[in-house]
């Protein structure tokens, strides 16, 4: 359970350290799960496995060499058990249903990205809404869980704070070649706003949560470590499905324009407790 000047924190910065989440067996057990996954042991698949650097992705504002790889598999808990569990961590459900301020989360999509020691590629700078085009409103929350300690040398996530509250920037947003931010009509931002990166290292089996309008990014991976990680990015109750774009997830979609994103793939994973009522 988040405390209120945690919650402070993450309205104030778009972003927020948690606890560690995981002990050594469970992130042991989600390592196994992903080497299974991703040399395609499973029986069951994910909705991705591949390389996001192989032209066209989402990500691409920056430009990259041709032998850097960051392996993407988006929903692996379609796969693994053990991920369907994680995505249901009870921990980190109330965590971000307290973020959300809502009574329910559903599962919108998970991911990991796996950058390999020495040619991890970097994820461009985004915001994850606006890549997200069918889906409203822009209230969600993500969890990323490291399963090896995410630091600087191994392309850890970096964010803008406060940029959460800019509004849709994600055309705009470039990168220089350190990797800093930048926009690239910086009139269109509101006044006051400071474009200025973060790191956001992570320890091995630790939670950070990310809200999903906040500038982020992760550059490469030149070390010998690998960077393995599991994001779930959570709905609140009251998300709804408003097709605008294509997307990955649109062919499990199952209900119709305006009605909430309900169904089997977007599995309902935390209801409040019921409140005892006073007196
Ligand atoms: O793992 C990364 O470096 C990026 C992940 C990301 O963009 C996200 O979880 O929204």
């Amino acid at each position: 359970m988040l405390t209120q000047s945690q919650i402070e924190e993450f309205d104030r910065s778009g972003f927020l350290k948690g606890d560690i989440v995981l002990d050594e067996d469970e992130v042991e057990r989600l390592r196994r799960e992903l080497d299974d996954v991703m040399e395609g042991r499973t029986v069951k698949k994910p909705v991705l496995n591949h390389n996001m650097l192989g032209g066209g992705t989402l990500y691409d504002n920056m430009k990259m060499t041709v032998n850097e790889r960051v392996v993407q598999i988006v929903n692996i808990w379609m796969a693994s058990d053990a991920f369907l569990r994680h995505a249901a961590n009870p921990r980190i459900c109330e965590e971000v249903a307290q973020l959300c301020r809502t009574g329910e989360l559903r599962v919108w999509h998970d991911q990991i990205q796996y950058k390999p020691p020495l040619s991890g590629g970097p994820t461009g700078w985004h915001q994850d809404h606006p890549l997200w085009p069918i889906i409203q409103p822009a209230d969600l929350v993500s969890a990323w869980v490291a399963l090896d300690d995410a630091v600087i040398e191994n392309g850890c996530m970096w964010m803008v704070p406060g940029s959460h509250k800019w509004g849709n920037h994600q055309k705009h947003l470039a990168s220089d070649k350190a990797f800093k931010p930048y926009h690239k009509q910086p009139d269109l931002l509101p006044p006051g706003a400071v474009v200025e990166a973060v790191p956001f290292e992570i320890k091995k089996g630790q939670v950070g949560y990310h809200h999903s309008l906040t500038w982020h990014g992760s550059p490469h991976n030149r070390s010998e470590l690998k960077r393995r990680a599991i994001t779930v990015h959570y709905m609140p109750g009251h998300i709804r499905y408003e097709p605008r774009a294509e997307h990955p997830m649109h062919d499990y979609v199952r209900v119709k324009p305006g009605e909430l994103l309900t169904g089997d793939d977007f599995p309902l994973v935390y209801t409040a407790p019921a409140r005892e009522s006073a007196g």
